[in-house]
């Protein structure tokens, strides 16, 4: 197919919870080798495999050695399961995939500056029903992990600010807009809304999460679009959309 010529047209191709295994090899590769050839870039936002075992995670990353495009991913709470992250992260960049963990990707796409930034985020409830700072310790070093989360998603804006166009790849849900669907009783667990807070003060084009596999594809942090694209909710391998990077900021998603 015809890579995509708009100039001002960049178009993600992304895909969260694609939890690949054995069994799923075969249709992960097929999705992954039927991706248009106009997406100019691919962001996979977390639990790529089941388990975390590294060997899950060969057909996703040996289908995405043959794009020639920018892929970029985050991990997911799966793929810290088996405990070999490292392990983990080693086949994926064997497939040419970006992993980012409170990191900054910058790709030149057309003319245009795109920044992204992937954190994995993490727990810790919304209003209503936070996990305070209080009490156990083990209780305050979840709270601490998530404030690291937060932080780093904070730093990794900051970084990108001067780019054209600003992406936010995350696994964990930081607004409740998306996870409307999910029982209230899990929310605690399907992310935070302190990761919402450097969302509003920089306002990125757009911010991309997974994770809550039966909440709502489109929701937003004040003007910032948020979608959950975990395949359970888009119900497709890859969803594609199109920023349209010459447009105003807070209208560049189609
Ligand atoms: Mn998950």
């Amino acid at each position: 197919m015809e890579p995509n010529a708009d100039p001002n047209r960049l178009r993600l191709a992304t895909a969260g919870d694609i939890h690949c295994n054995e069994e799923r090899a075969e249709q992960v590769a097929a999705a992954v080798n039927a991706l248009p050839g106009d997406a100019d870039i691919v962001l996979l936002a977390g639990d790529l495999t089941t388990h975390g075992k590294p060997e899950q995670a060969k057909p996703l990353a040996e289908a995405c050695a043959a794009l020639d495009v920018p892929v970029l991913a985050v991990l997911g709470n799966h793929d810290w399961h088996a405990d070999r992250v490292d392990d983990l992260a080693a086949v994926l960049a064997d497939g040419g995939i970006t992993l980012l963990d409170g990191d900054v990707a910058r790709c030149q796409v057309k003319d245009h500056d795109v920044g992204v930034v992937g954190v994995k985020g993490f727990i810790g409830g919304f209003s209503g029903s936070h996990l305070p700072d209080f009490g156990e310790p083990i209780l305050r070093e979840l709270y601490s992990a998530t404030s690291n989360q937060v932080e780093a998603l904070e730093r990794g804006l900051a970084q990108i600010e001067l780019c054209t166009t600003k992406i936010v790849l995350l696994h964990y849900a930081p607004t409740v807009t998306t996870i409307q669907g999910e029982n209230p009783g899990i929310w605690a667990f399907l992310g935070s809304d302190r990761l919402a807070a450097p969302i509003a003060e920089h306002e990125p084009d757009i911010v991309l999460h997974g994770h809550a596999h039966s909440g709502t594809f489109a929701g937003q942090i004040g003007p910032t679009p948020v979608y959950n694209v975990a395949i359970p909710v888009t119900r497709q391998d890859f969803w594609l959309m199109d920023l349209e990077l010459n447009a105003p900021a807070g209208s560049r998603v189609h």
